[in-house]
């Protein structure tokens, strides 16, 4: 096992990595911010290194900073948490060429899975369904343009490859905008992913967010962890997600779970990774592949057992899986409320001190968070906070744990966005289960 891992992050993910590193005999080292002096990793980490400024681009994003911190502390591997240079191809090959392990996937397979159409495309050689559409970068010629749009039919989304997460698309939902708006994609996406390449794709109207968990080994070993639901979500930001989704089967389960890993075989995938569908009217279409840990897989672990965080730690370091797919038995059912620090119906951050701190517990519960009674919330980073993730045997039970548990949660100081929680877990349609990617904004009337 690595003797010394850097943890390339901030925040709950970095506490979260750390406490993975400790249990198993890792010595930590926190690379942060000149903001981020007071974080709970930092001071719990065996060695910490300031890289840099508040700004982001200056500290967790600085490249030559987090490589050069490794290279004094003399670390043997880097852990790049979610967001930031997570999925970032060019500083996983620095990594490896400056001799330090990169925690994920090879370079070359972040490269792959980052262009969105080669994604596709690996995925369709796969077996792995996906949307109908163009299938290949769009050209200049207009009468191609409507012919492929024609064939797929109205409404269309048109995507930018370099694009992901809900950045770089637009619907068109009529012939005569066509030409335009692939024009202003084309646009858009050379200046924000320095590559105009745009697809076309059939847009689903009423779909849910369901993403498969996946986890290999560097011998060939792969295997999948179910599903969750991240259906509930404003302005592409995840507020719950839950494990299993409701209303999926097991047999559904284990065919989807099962293209998703064979599809890791093929690619010689290595690390923890997702397989994100959209799901309406019964059936899968793939839409990305996530190179990282994500923000949710505590829902995963929960109804699994299965850290994922250690074992994207023990297969970097070339340990076997030991969990075989028939390990897998899913127990009981989780959900994930994601604390933000903001209003909770204005959504504006709210940064500052926090004045009073009473996390809830009990069976059950977990709180993955960094804050305590004291900490300044910095304003210069996304607002999540902490995560309440909440298991029972029913989804019924994880509802009402949930309840109780945001009842017993007391954060002052700030605002955050637990009332909202509150109301949602409350809610009729969602109680009910399988509510798609608009409900909230439906719900908030934002739309
Ligand atoms: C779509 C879609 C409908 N049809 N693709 C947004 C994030 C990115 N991962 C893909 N996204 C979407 N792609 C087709 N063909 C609707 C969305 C979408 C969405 C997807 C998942 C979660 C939230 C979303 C919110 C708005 C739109």
């Amino acid at each position: 096992m690595f003797d010394k891992v850097v943890i390339a992050n901030r925040g709950e993910i970095a506490l979260r990595v750390l406490r993975a590193c400790k249990d198993l005999g890792i010595k930590t080292v926190a690379v942060h911010s000149s903001a981020d002096r007071d974080l709970k990793h930092v001071r719990l980490a065996d060695e910490s290194v300031c890289i840099g400024p508040a700004a982001a681009a200056d500290s967790y994003l600085n490249i030559p900073a987090v490589i050069a911190a490794a290279e004094v502390v003399d670390a043997v591997a880097i852990h790049p948490g979610y967001g930031f240079l997570s999925e970032n191809a060019d500083f996983a090959e620095r990594v490896e060429k400056s001799g330090f392990v990169f925690i994920g996937p090879r370079a070359e397979t972040m490269r792959l899975m980052g262009d969105k159409l080669s994604a596709i495309r690996a995925m369709q050689e796969a077996g792995v369904p996906c949307v109908p559409g163009s299938g290949r970068p769009l050209t200049d010629d207009v009468q191609d343009n409507i012919a492929l749009a024609r064939a797929i039919g109205y409404p269309v989304i048109i995507k930018a490859s370099g694009g992901g997460g809900g950045r770089g698309m637009r619907v068109v939902h009529t012939e005569a905008s066509l030409r335009n708006a692939i024009a202003l994609t084309k646009r858009e996406a050379l200046s924000a992913f320095q590559n105009d390449s745009v697809y076309l794709e059939k847009f689903l109207e009423h779909p849910r967010h369901i993403e498969f968990q996946v986890l290999a080994d560097n011998h060939g070993n792969v295997i999948h962890l179910g599903e969750r639901d991240c259906s509930m979500q404003r302005r592409h930001q995840k507020i719950i997600e839950e494990a299993p989704a409701p209303g999926i089967d097991a047999e559904t389960r284990a065919r989807m779970g099962g293209l998703c890993a064979d599809a890791c075989r093929k690619i010689g995938y290595r690390g923890a990774g997702t397989f994100e569908f959209l799901y309406e009217n019964g059936e899968f279409y793939f839409i990305e592949m996530n190179t990282r840990i994500q923000v949710e897989h505590p829902v995963t672990e929960m109804i699994t057992g299965i850290d994922l965080v250690k074992w994207q730690l023990m297969v970097a370091a070339g340990e076997k899986l030991t969990v075989r797919q028939e390990d897998i038995k899913p127990i009981g059912h989780a959900i994930e409320c994601r604390i933000n620090a903001e209003d909770a119906y204005t959504f504006r951050p709210s940064p500052g001190r926090i004045s009073v701190y009473h996390p809830p517990g009990g069976p059950g519960v977990r709180v993955d968070s960094h804050i305590y009674a004291g900490y300044t919330v910095p304003p210069y980073y996304d607002s999540l906070i902490g995560k309440l993730i909440c298991h029972a045997e029913t989804r019924g039970a994880a509802l009402k744990r949930m309840e109780n548990a945001l009842v017993e949660m007391v954060i002052e100081g700030i605002e955050t966005n637990v009332p909202l929680h509150r109301d949602l877990v409350a809610d009729a349609a969602f109680i009910g289960g399988g509510t798609d990617i608009h409900y909230l904004e439906r719900k908030l009337g934002l739309v």
